[in-house]
């Protein structure tokens, strides 16, 4: 039977969009009462109170927004958490429900006219739901038929690499690594996650270069640093809590640098929501010197800014470089000098697009300062030359000695609540040979010892048909992939695709011939398990493991938590497995046990994490200890600038998140920081550039984007003069993936290049 295709893309319906002034400060009162409104409306405010007060603190849970740390001393009674974090809570603790009834009601078909924001506000799935082959409406079905149905499906493929096993960033250690072991007994590494979209190219540059694919730096750092460098980052949206660290920074005499294609109003000016007695001020500056590089700019501004910084050592040596640093921990710095100085700083300064006088005043800076922290986000990951832009950055660190000591070193700032703690538990497609190793002498097993698919090679397998079975721990795969049509065509050729979530989203309507959605504990809530009432750990942004522990009652007896579901599966599916999943379900202690036995860093676990503060994972960068690169020493790496050209009538688009939005769940359609309210569907232009091609304010326009010949379309946005250089554009993710061509990566991270989108753009008649 051929499969009637529903629409993978969101409906192009315009909702009113209305302009305002960019605001000069963020945060402040009007992000309590953003805060407070979505609490509110989605799950009233005594219970909303009552839950806000538990997060982030020491007995309760981890917020399942950002993964910016927790101080480790006091934390205020309702003061751990932001704007954004009050409405991820919300998001999850909403009183909508989507039941059995809710899906008898609504076809699949009518779900996809939904809009994302539309589709969200439905609410959680209550209940296991299946849709059977040719079927217009799921179904509700048991929970141990469901984990049959799987359990069949994967015992029929021809190969366990016919499977595909994605996990999002909001997974919990226990339930991560118990997903991991079933995947790997069942015999695959096809582990995708989030982070192959999201932080891979950082992994890929600081593992080469220093030896551990994490940040080194310490929340109390930031109060340490002279000077600290925001780059590809929006925090005033993303990371909120990451302001007050910057706070500290300033308060303590340091510097903050920003480099962005636009002036993210967080970074400018900054009101503690915590400290109302600020409110009436005018808040505190953050930037000092902002630098408005052209997208994909940065290896060309950070070339410049190095080649000055040598000229200026060269001239007074010693007086810029840390010698000794230089000397005794890394390799490849007179090659690495030698190529600095064949540049020509004159295009380099033309490719940043930043002026010759500010990357002068930059240079002042970094070379006038000994303690530099780098914080970046997926303005340097998400392009074809990602990794490039990461080791560029670790050059900079390293000939300024600023790495392995208090106030200085590497801050990629994560996404995903516990992305970087579900890596930590082994999901990667390219495992470790010491790690399997410890999982098959602990389990009795043969793993799997070739590499697995990573996120893109998932959708190209399945779409030429060499997988065909998906499941996704968490997340939204259809919207936060690129190539909308080619990943929804690539998801239909499955057998059965299997969805584990809390929320229902669109990943449920673009499905294989079966489907399955598994409503599963959000963070929030309580979990019972046989032994008694569970806790879970997750390790934030700066390596620290800590528990987090539900506080509401879940709102559907029906609902499992993650872990109990991968026991369920791996139980119906490893009919020979010598693995007691019903055990480790009962109990999560018995999974931290056996995570202290294969995983570094985790002795002592079940005692030590039981701590209020967790504990710090090792960290060799940290400890200015570079022994575990190829070389045994941190390394210089030479790196490319962008070379990707346009021609006379293309622009370069980026991707970006709306200040009411996580990822692909849409909160609001109100950009606030932005001064764009009530509207998704916008493109933001220089003023010049519309003025040249005849484009007026909320012009209707198409948006194609080409690469290789190939074309892509997207229709009905609203063209919108904003402050951001020539030749570059914004539009907001996921509504503009169906542009990102599947081919457009990064070199060696393999991550979606959705932040150099090559587009022109046509009015629209
Ligand atoms: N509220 C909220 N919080 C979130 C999320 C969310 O969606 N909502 N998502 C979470 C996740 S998974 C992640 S990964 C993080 C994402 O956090 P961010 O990386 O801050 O998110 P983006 O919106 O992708 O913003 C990228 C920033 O990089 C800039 N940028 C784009 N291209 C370039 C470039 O070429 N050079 C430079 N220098 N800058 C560039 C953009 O202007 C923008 O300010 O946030 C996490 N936290
Ligand atoms: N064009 C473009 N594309 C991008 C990006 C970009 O900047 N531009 N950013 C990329 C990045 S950085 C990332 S991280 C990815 C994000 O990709 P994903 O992680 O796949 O997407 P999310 O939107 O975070 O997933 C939201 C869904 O997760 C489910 N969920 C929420 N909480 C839980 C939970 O506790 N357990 C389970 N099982 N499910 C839960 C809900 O059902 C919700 O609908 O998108 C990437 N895609
Ligand atoms: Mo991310």
């Amino acid at each position: 039977m051929t499969q009637k295709k529903t629409n993978a893309q969101a409906p192009e319906k315009l909702t009113g969009i209305e302009l305002t002034e960019v605001p000069k400060v963020s945060v402040g009162p009007k992000a309590i009462k953003s805060a407070l409104t979505h609490i509110n409306t989605e799950v009233g405010m005594i219970k909303g109170i009552g839950l806000l007060s538990k997060i982030n603190q020491k007995n309760g849970f981890d917020c399942p927004g950002c993964a910016w740390p927790d101080p480790d001393e006091k934390r205020a009674f309702l003061a751990e958490y932001c704007e954004n974090g009050a409405k991820a809570i919300a998001e999850e603790a909403t009183k909508n429900r989507v039941s059995p009834m809710f899906f008898a009601t609504h076809s699949i078909d009518e779900l996809a006219a939904l809009t994302d924001y539309e589709l969200g506000k439905k609410g959680r799935v209550t209940h296991p739901m299946f849709l059977k082959e040719g079927g217009t409406h799921y179904e509700a079905i048991e929970w141990n038929q469901a984990f049959e149905l799987i359990g069949k499906s994967l015992q029929s493929l021809n190969s366990p690499d016919e499977a595909i096993f994605y996990t999002s960033g909001r997974t919990s250690n226990e339930a991560a690594y118990l997903y991991q072991l079933f995947v790997r007994q069942y015999g695959t590494n096809n582990l995708p996650d989030c982070s192959n979209m999201c932080h891979e190219s950082s992994g890929a540059a600081l593992s080469e270069t220093l030896g551990i694919g994490k940040g080194s730096v310490t929340l109390d750092d930031f109060n340490h640093a002279d000077l600290v460098i925001v780059i590809g980052q929006n925090p005033g949206t993303n990371h909120p809590r990451m302001l007050a660290a910057l706070e500290g920074t300033k308060k303590n005499g340091g510097k903050i640098i920003s480099i962005n294609p636009l002036k993210e109003v967080g970074l400018v000016n900054f009101k503690d929501p915590q400290k109302p007695w600020t409110w009436l001020g005018k808040g505190t500056e953050l930037t000092d010197l902002f630098l408005q590089v052209t997208i994909n700019g940065d290896v060309a501004l950070l070339k410049a800014i190095l080649f000055l910084l040598n000229e200026k050592e060269t001239k007074n040596r010693g007086t810029v470089f840390d010698r000794d640093f230089i000397e005794n921990n890394t390799q490849g710095y007179e090659v690495f000098i030698k190529d600095l100085e064949t540049q020509n700083l004159e295009q380099l300064i033309l490719q940043s697009g930043i002026s010759k006088e500010q990357i002068i005043e930059a240079t002042e800076m970094i070379a006038s300062n000994k303690n530099i922290i780098i914080c970046w986000a997926m303005g340097l990951t998400q392009h074809k030359n990602g990794v490039d832009n990461i080791r560029e950055v670790v050059n900079l660190l390293l000939l300024k000695g600023s790495i392995g000591k208090k106030g200085a070193g590497t801050c990629p700032v994560r996404g995903h609540s516990n992305v970087q703690g579900d890596r930590t538990m082994g999901i990667w497609e390219k495992p470790q040979p010491e790690f399997l190793k410890k999982l098959e002498n602990e389990f009795h097993f043969s793993a799997p010892k070739h590499h697995g698919f990573d996120v893109v090679e998932a959708i190209e397998a399945m779409h030429k048909k060499k997988a065909k079975f998906f499941l996704g721990m968490g997340g939204n795969f259809i919207s936060a992939t690129p190539d909308t049509e080619f990943t929804a065509e690539a998801l239909r050729n499955c057998e059965l695709t299997v969805q584990i979530s809390t929320k229902i989203n669109r990943s449920h309507l673009i499905h294989g011939k079966e489907a399955l959605i598994l409503p599963c504990l959000g963070r929030s809530e309580k979990d019972f398990q046989a032994s008694g009432e569970q806790f879970v750990t997750v390790e934030n942004s700066m390596g620290v493991v800590s528990q987090s522990t539900g506080h509401l009652s879940p709102l559907s007896d029906q609902l499992k938590s993650e872990t109990a579901i991968v026991s369920g599966i791996a139980k119906a599916t490893l009919l020979n497995s010598n693995t007691d999943w019903e055990e480790f379900a009962s109990d999560y202690d018995l999974i931290r046990d056996k995570i202290e036995k294969t995983i570094p860093g985790f002795d002592n676990f079940n005692e030590r994490v039981r701590k209020p503060d967790g504990f710090y994972l090792p960290n060799n960068a940290r400890e200015n200890n570079y022994s575990k690169t190829k070389t045994g020493k941190a390394n210089f790496s030479i790196n490319q600038v962008s070379d990707i050209t346009t021609d006379e009538n293309q622009f370069l688009m980026m991707t970006i998140r709306t200040h009411d939005q996580y990822n692909t769940t849409i909160y609001g359609l109100d950009d606030r920081y932005r001064g764009i309210l009530n509207e998704r569907r916008v493109v933001l232009m220089n003023a010049l550039d519309m003025e040249a091609m005849n484009i007026k304010q909320k012009d209707l326009v198409t948006l194609t984007s080409h690469f290789n010949g190939e074309e892509r379309q997207a229709h009905k946005f609203l063209a919108i003069a904003y402050d951001i250089p020539r030749k570059c554009t914004a539009t907001y993710f996921p509504e503009t993936n169906v542009l990102v061509p599947i081919q457009s990566k990064a070199r060696i991270s393999n991550t979606p290049a959705s932040k150099t989108v090559v587009i022109s753009i046509k009015k629209e008649a």
